[in-house]
């Protein structure tokens, strides 16, 4: 095992990380901009280390920084946390040029699943449902027609080096196809300096479901059931739940045992995340995050597993602790992002936090790294906490999100808190039935 890891990010994930660490007596060096030398993560690492101003582009991807900084502590191997350098194969190339182990998968399988056109393709070979569309990247407009006619209208074209919802153009006909075409192959290019777009049959009223995978990089891959993510603002998750409310266990371990053996097959080390798009009982693969995802935690609770103590064993070189068949859903858990914003817009609203009260008991985890009297530094992410709850059932879980959201305290800055208060009276909340479009439509009509 390794003695000491660095952690390069921030916030509640690098305190995460922490955690997870010194239960396996793995010291930890905190990395942080001057915007962040109160920052909670560096008070609770072992050692920590300035790496640059306060702009992110000069901290926290900031590769030179992160590298010396792991060679002048000793640091022998890199948690990345989630976004920053999570994904950036370039980044892990560099970790592993310098001897030091990158706790995640290699930088070919990032740089396999950054690419969606690669992605899809390799998803299919490997026997993982895609949505129907073009074969691979669509070169020109007669092309792009042809798929048109081919999979039927609506389509969508994405650009291969986009993901997340960036560079996606939605075409209802083949005169909105010609705009679609053009607009997302011009902003593909700016945006990202590559141009190459590919096209998918639009489904009209999916489900956000991902299914977490985890590898040990020598060939061995096991699922941990489903995420429903659907409750998504801006391509921005809110509410997360695993189970997923429209997911039975024979689905789960169909869909499951896919994603197992296609990453298996991959030789994938660490977790990662296959994403797809559920309509009419059927998925469609669109994307992979080859990385730990802010919501990993309703995994954790009805699986009962540590996901980062397993990262850190697999990146030692050490067996997963367990096997497929030690993994069982247990009840229901339920996650909501607390960001440090106001409503009714969404606009990020930095500042000191006057008090906080996190709440507890049975059932609740509070993921944050935030404290009384701190101030949110303006340069970051919003997200300030994750509250999750664990029942023996859904209505529990919600009667627990309920209980823990009246016992949370965080009073001088504007919070999401309001808007999980008013979801949980909502009947599509309530039941599960909701897909990606319902939220968008529910605060347009109830939110400003
Ligand atoms: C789609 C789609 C409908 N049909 N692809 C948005 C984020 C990116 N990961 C994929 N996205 C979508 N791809 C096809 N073929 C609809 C979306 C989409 C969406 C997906 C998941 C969660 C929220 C969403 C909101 C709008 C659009």
């Amino acid at each position: 095992m390794f003695k000491k890891i660095l952690i390069a990010n921030r916030g509640e994930i690098a305190l995460r990380v922490v955690r997870a660490a010194r239960e396996m007596g793995v010291a930890t060096v905190a990395v942080h901009s001057t915007a962040d030398s109160d920052a909670m993560h560096v008070r609770m690492a072992d050692e920590a280390i300035c790496i640059g101003p306060p702009p992110s582009a000069q901290s926290y991807l900031s590769m030179a920084a992160i590298i010396s900084a792991c060679e002048i502590t000793g640091a022998e191997a890199i948690h990345p946390g989630y976004g920053f350098l999570s994904e950036n194969a370039s980044f892990v190339q560099a970790v592993e040029d310098h001897g030091i182990k990158f706790i995640g998968p290699s930088a070919a399988h990032i740089r396999l699943m950054g690419d969606k056109i690669t992605a899809k393709d390799t998803m299919k070979k490997l026997g993982v449902p895609c949505v129907p569309g073009s074969d691979g990247g669509v070169p020109t407009l007669d092309a792009a027609y042809a798929v048109g006619e081919e999979a039927g209208y609506p389509v969508i074209v994405k650009a291969t080096a986009g993901g997340g919802g960036r560079g996606m153009k939605l075409a209802r006909n083949k005169t909105e196809l010609e705009t679609a075409f053009r607009t997302a192959r011009a902003e593909a290019k700016a945006a990202f300096g590559n141009d190459e777009v590919y096209i998918e049959k639009y489904l009209g009223q999916p489900r956000h479901i991902e299914v977490q995978i985890f590898g040990d990089g020598k060939g061995r891959a096991v699922h941990l059931g489903e995420r429903d993510c659907s409750l998504q603002r801006r391509h921005q998750k809110v509410f997360e739940e695993a189970p997923g409310p429209a997911i039975d266990a024979a689905t789960r371990a169909r869909i499951g045992e896919t994603c197992a053996k296609a990453v298996a097959d991959l030789g994938y080390e660490g977790a990662g995340t296959i994403e797809f798009l559920y309509e009419n009982g059927e998925f469609f693969f669109i994307e992979m995050n080859t990385r730990l995802q802010v919501e990993h935690p309703v995994t954790e609770a009805i699986m009962g597993v540590d996901l980062v103590r397993e990262q850190i064993r697999v990146a030692a070189g050490l067996p997963m602790s367990f096997h497929q068949e030690d993994l069982a859903v247990n009840g229901h858990a339920i996650e909501v992002r607390i960001n440090a914003e106001k409503l009714p817009n969404f606009a990020p609203c930095p500042g000191k936090i006057s008090q906080y009260h996190a709440p507890g008991g049975l059932g609740v985890r509070m993921d944050s790294a935030i404290y009384d009297g701190y101030r949110i530094p303006p340069y970051y992410d919003s997200l300030i906490g994750k509250l999750i709850v664990h029942g023996r059932d859904r209505p529990e879980a919600l009667a627990r999100l309920s209980r823990a959201l009246g016992e949370l305290i965080i009073d001088g800055i504007d919070t999401t808190v309001p808007l999980f208060h008013a979801l949980l009276e909502t009947q599509q909340v309530q039941s599960g039935d909701y897909t990606i479009h319902w939220l968008e439509g529910w605060l347009a009509e109830n939110i400003g």
